[in-house]
């Protein structure tokens, strides 16, 4: 009888095992297992028992599977579906004959159609526009005094991945509106991941995170007809900051010109809170987290920023890809802002867990702790770039967080927000998100599970599996949180007196800007409010800028057409930051675009020479002529890369004419005897070049000359003695001074006030 065979076998096993009560009736007390303590030090995981295995590493036809198939997704020659079964057909569902009904069995149509009804995730609730790129964190060791944190101490190399975006806008809205940019950046570390998820603006619009779904719902669209898109200039956005004083600062900074950056090649970047350092004797500093850009902070202006968002809407995207694919690394220095740790914490006055002040770099120096370098695109954008996910609770040993009320919910809302977008607790094991770390959690099971874990007991304490994993100490790379004391406190919901100045930080902001840039600032909060249908919505924010500043509040005022209130709190008396403006230095030229305008009869053979040396000088030269193709007939011909159906100039940061382009479409007449356009005034001819010149003067871009460009310059009504514009012999001395003007980013003085 089979099954008295079958309870013999079990009876006989337990009986070898010793764990069989003596006359075989399970529950009656016999020999007991011996005792297993549970071990005290660490060991490897049990090997895998013989009958225990996950799939093979390799296929029996040689092909990798399990952890390895990341790698080689797309892999073979031939077409297969999900299951690796190779197809003959992908462009026709099986039928009952050529016109014949679609049959049900058809596995491929069910699967192909499947799988694109699922491509599309849910974007991020914020932050849903972004590009990335990977790279390296070489560490300078500066930072050891003050951090055990592994990746931070001497001549340490670390991969990275970041992560630029826009806040408001959703996946396909246009790059260079005016908002607030995202910059997070991943560090595999040896000690596990970090994530440093910041933006390109030190301060915030709010104190306490339970007032993030309020700003972030202010600053969406309208709930009724979804619009305006990616945009802040509208009603409910204006009524939220008026009313809450506290986005004052942050506020004003995305008025200003870091609002619409030139590149993010050219932003910085802020951890925003004040973070908590701990060394290797456990002592702890206070931290602010701060990214140099090598190339200097840069923005656009807000004429140029609107015709991008139509002429290039992947502007920014585009321009990070395009300086990693041709070798420009983008590089920034991490630096850090420390102050000791005191129980008030608090320095020079500034209370360090209110999340919407800065400290003046003039008050405690950025020093900088190592350098980020940029170097390979993304192969992916979904995979890497969509589906990577940041958390400021991705914390290694020697960084910690403070008690900053704003940091405290983002600690729980990064973590929470993966599993409606990435579909389920597992999203550290998607290969963008995988620590370099080893990883050896007691996580189990969960929607989209690609771990095959070994093992029986992901518990502790255990015996079955020795044991394992052991917890580590302060001296094997744990993460133990700094032992901070709590005062004693009852239970409230409130903020601390020291929160409630809305005003000095934002005052002292428009005192450090230059004239330039404060006219920028107005002219932004005009364009925005004037955007707004409520009247009272303008006057209040009117009342909030007479609160910083008078000059700022009148300029606003004048532009909507309305009496400029008084302030309503004492002017604060504060001193500039200089460090907070981006005019007066100046900064390599690195990656920096040069427009060259020839026709067939321009300065072909100075056009190469140009060309030549803005290549030698690490720059990108585009030839922009009347129609696409070629210009000239010499060795090597010069191929044209816009013509001016796709010019605009925007898209440069420096304008040179090789001399008269032929016409393109003569659009306005001027022509010679036989119909041709006029000799000398063919460039002029064309209203796309004048449209052109008069863009990018008005944009105080560099514009250069020679070889008879000049005569466009004349007909585009740009004076040749203007500031910022070179008219020579030839186009490398042309170049030269232009580029000692890109150096400073822009020509300034066109932008004097009057
Ligand atoms: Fe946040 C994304 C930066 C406050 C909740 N945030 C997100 C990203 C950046 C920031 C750069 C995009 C990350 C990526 O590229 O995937 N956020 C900040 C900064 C803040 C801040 C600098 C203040 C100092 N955030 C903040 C608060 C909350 C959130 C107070 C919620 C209470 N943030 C989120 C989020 C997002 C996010 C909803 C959306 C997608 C994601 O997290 O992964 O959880």
């Amino acid at each position: 009888n089979p099954v008295k065979r079958a309870a013999k076998k079990i009876a006989d096993s337990l009986r070898d095992d010793g764990s069989a009560p003596s006359d075989g009736i399970p529950g009656r007390p016999g020999p007991q297992p011996p005792t297993v303590a549970e071990p005290t030090r660490p060991r490897e995981p049990l090997p895998a028992k013989p009958d225990q295995s996950g799939p093979a590493t390799v296929s029996p036809t040689g092909q990798p599977t399990g952890a390895d198939q990341a790698r080689v997704a797309q892999s073979g020659n031939y077409l297969t579906n999900a299951q690796g079964t190779r197809l003959y057909d992908t462009d026709h569902s099986l039928k009952a004959g050529p016109r014949g009904p679609v049959l049900l069995q058809d596995h491929h149509l069910r699967e192909k159609v499947m799988h694109f009804d699922h491509e599309r995730i849910p974007e991020r609730v914020v932050h849903a526009r972004g590009a990335g790129a990977h790279g390296v964190f070489q560490s300078y060791g500066t930072a050891a005094a003050v951090t055990k944190a592994g990746f931070l101490a001497a001549d340490v190399e670390t991969p990275v991945f970041v992560r630029f975006s826009t806040v408001v806008g959703s996946r396909g809205s246009a790059d260079t509106v005016r908002d607030t940019r995202g910059f997070a950046t991943k560090f595999y570390t040896s000690e596990g991941v970090f994530d440093l998820v910041g933006n390109n603006i030190p301060v915030f619009f709010i104190q306490d995170a339970i007032k993030f779904p309020d700003v972030v719902h202010a600053v969406k669209p309208h709930p009724d007809r979804e619009i305006p898109q990616a945009q802040s200039a509208h009603d409910t956005f204006w009524d939220f900051v008026s009313l809450h004083t506290e986005a004052t600062h942050h506020t004003i900074f995305f008025m200003g010109d870091r609002g619409i950056p030139r590149s993010y090649r050219m932003m910085e970047g802020f951890g925003v809170h004040t973070f908590r350092l701990v060394n290797a004797e456990g002592g702890t500093t206070l931290v602010k987290f701060h990214w140099k850009p090598k190339l200097g902070v840069h923005s656009l202006v807000w004429d140029e920023a609107l015709t991008i968002n139509g002429v290039d809407p992947d502007f920014h995207r585009r321009d990070l890809a395009d300086a990693i694919e041709a070798g420009a690394y983008p590089q920034w220095e991490l630096g850090i802002q420390t102050f000791p740790d005191t129980p008030e914490q608090t320095f020079e006055g500034i209370d360090l867990l209110d999340p919407t002040n800065i400290v003046p770099e003039e008050l405690a120096p950025v020093r900088p702790v190592g350098l980020m370098t940029l170097n390979r695109n993304p192969s992916n954008f979904f995979a890497e770039t969509e589906q990577v996910a940041f958390h400021v609770g991705h914390l290694v040993p020697g960084i910690d967080v403070t008690d900053d009320p704003l940091l405290a919910g983002r600690l729980f809302s990064y973590l929470d927000t993966q599993i409606t977008r990435l579909g389920g607790p597992n999203f550290p094991q998607l290969p963008i998100n995988r620590p370099q770390a080893p990883v050896n959690d007691m996580l189990r099971d969960g929607m989209h599970q690609t771990a095959v874990h070994r093992g029986v007991a992901p518990y502790r304490p255990n015996s079955l599996d020795g044991g394992c994993p052991f917890t580590a100490g302060a001296d094997t790379s744990a993460f133990i949180e700094a032992p901070v004391r709590i005062p004693e406190a009852s239970k409230v919901r409130e903020a601390p007196e020291s929160f409630a100045d809305h005003f000095s930080q934002p005052r002292r902001f428009w005192l450090s800007m230059s004239p330039v840039e404060r006219e920028h600032i107005v002219g932004a909060y005009t364009f925005e409010l004037g955007k707004c249908y409520e009247q009272a919505i303008r006057e209040r924010t009117l009342q909030v800028l007479a609160n910083i500043d008078p000059e700022l509040c009148a300029g606003v005022a004048a532009g909507l057409g309305l009496p400029a209130p008084e302030p309503t709190v004492p002017l604060a008396d504060v001193a500039p930051s200089p460090a907070l403006s981006q005019i007066g230095g100046t900064w390599p030229v690195d990656g920096r675009v040069i427009g060259i305008l020839a026709g067939p009869d321009g300065d072909l053979d100075g056009v190469h020479a140009v060309r030549d040396a803005v290549l030698e000088a690490g720059m990108v030269p585009l030839v922009v002529a009347p129609t696409a193709g070629t210009l000239g007939s010499g060795e090597p011909a010069l191929t044209v890369q816009r013509s001016y159906v796709t010019a605009r100039s925007v898209e440069y940061d420096a304008v040179l004419l090789a001399g008269p382009p032929a016409p393109g479409d003569d659009a306005t007449g001027a022509r010679d005897g036989k119909g041709a356009p006029a000799a000398g005034r063919r460039t002029a001819a064309d209203p796309r070049v004048g449209q052109l010149l008069t863009e990018a003067f008005r944009h105080g871009k560099a514009i250069g000359a020679w070889a008879g460009g000049e005569a466009a310059l004349e007909a585009a009504g740009i004076p040749s003695d203007a500031p910022g514009v070179v008219v020579a012999d030839s186009g490398p001395a042309v170049l030269d001074q232009v580029r000692a003007l890109l150096a400073s980013h822009r020509v300034w003085e066109r932008f004097a006030p009057a």
